[in-house]
């Protein structure tokens, strides 16, 4: 059992499912997150940081043996906050990881980092990076951050490429994206269970029958995601109208981000 999890992001959509989903997984969670969280809990520490403050991540991380990244910018954004929180702010938390003992970290990169490629593309560990926004560049960013630690310092990062982790997919192409809450933990657990994790690749996706990624490079870690998303297709035929067939959204995996216009920053 990890002594101290550090969870990043600690008041978003993911991070307040990981808070309550992973207790379990260490002697106390370090919640952090620069938007306001109630109050620690019993095993809990509630500490505000901005990513973009070097020092105050230093701190953040101090003490940590685990650390499940999730703080940062989470859509398409102008650049001045996408830099401040994706960029510096990962550069900061692996100089922080460096310095305290290079604890493992889960490292929520997005499906946005190859939205490039198209829905008719299947992809592994190895597709060439294609990111469809500014945001999908700071995911490449981060993972290249990944890489470089893993070969200077040994450090251990699942990077890992999350699809859409929603309680239900939105639209079809979520069909292929979706990622369950039950099969979020699942992986997040496999991660930090693991003896030896190195610095994989990882498509965070269901067992959705419609699915654009393979990972079968990393089948030894164990991780089996049980859910499916084609049991909300008919619900979705009936809700959600269809992009049109040739439009950028509907050709490409990123599907709105690719289609998006860069946003100025002013
Ligand atoms: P979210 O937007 O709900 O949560 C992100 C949290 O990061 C927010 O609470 C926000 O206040 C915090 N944050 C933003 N800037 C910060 C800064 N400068 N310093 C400290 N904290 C800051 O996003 P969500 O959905 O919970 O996603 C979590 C992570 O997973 C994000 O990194 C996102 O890019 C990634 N991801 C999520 C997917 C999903 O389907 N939910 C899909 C692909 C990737
Ligand atoms: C992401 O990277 C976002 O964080 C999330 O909000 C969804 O938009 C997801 O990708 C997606 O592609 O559905």
């Amino acid at each position: 059992m990890l002594k101290r999890l550090l969870i990043t992001g600690a008041a978003g959509g993911l991070g307040k499912l990981a808070r309550k989903r992973l207790a379990g997984m260490a002697e106390s969670l370090r919640l952090s997150d620069i938007a306001d969280m109630p109050p620690a809990g019993a095993a809990e520490e509630v500490v505000a940081c901005d990513l973009g403050d070097g020092a105050a991540v230093d701190r953040l991380v101090e003490g940590c043996d685990g650390i499940v990244h999730l703080g940062g910018i989470s859509v398409e954004d102008r650049f001045s906050p996408i830099l401040n929180a994706n960029i510096q702010g990962v550069y900061n938390l692996y100089e922080a990881a460096r310095r305290n003992g290079s604890p493992r970290i889960f490292l929520a990169s997005s499906n946005h980092a190859v939205g490039f490629h198209r829905q008719d593309e299947h992809l592994d560990a190895a597709a060439r990076l294609e990111p469809d926004s500014l945001y999908g560049v700071s995911k490449c960013f981060a993972e290249h951050m990944a890489r470089l630690y893993h070969h200077k310092y040994g450090q251990e990062t699942a990077i890992v490429r999350i699809g859409s982790c929603f309680p239900e997919p939105a639209d079809h192409r979520m069909l292929a994206t979706w990622l369950s809450p039950d099969d979020f933990v699942s992986l997040i657990a496999c991660v930090f269970r693991a003896p030896r994790l190195g610095c994989p690749v990882i498509y965070g996706a269901s067992a959705n029958d419609c699915t654009w990624w393979d990972n079968s490079s990393v089948s030894w870690l164990g991780w089996r995601p049980k859910d499916n998303s084609e049991v909300f297709r008919a619900k979705l035929d009936a809700s959600v109208q269809l992009p049109g067939r040739d439009s950028i959204e509907a050709i490409y995996q990123g599907g709105k981000f690719a289609a998006a216009p860069i946003r100025e920053d002013r």
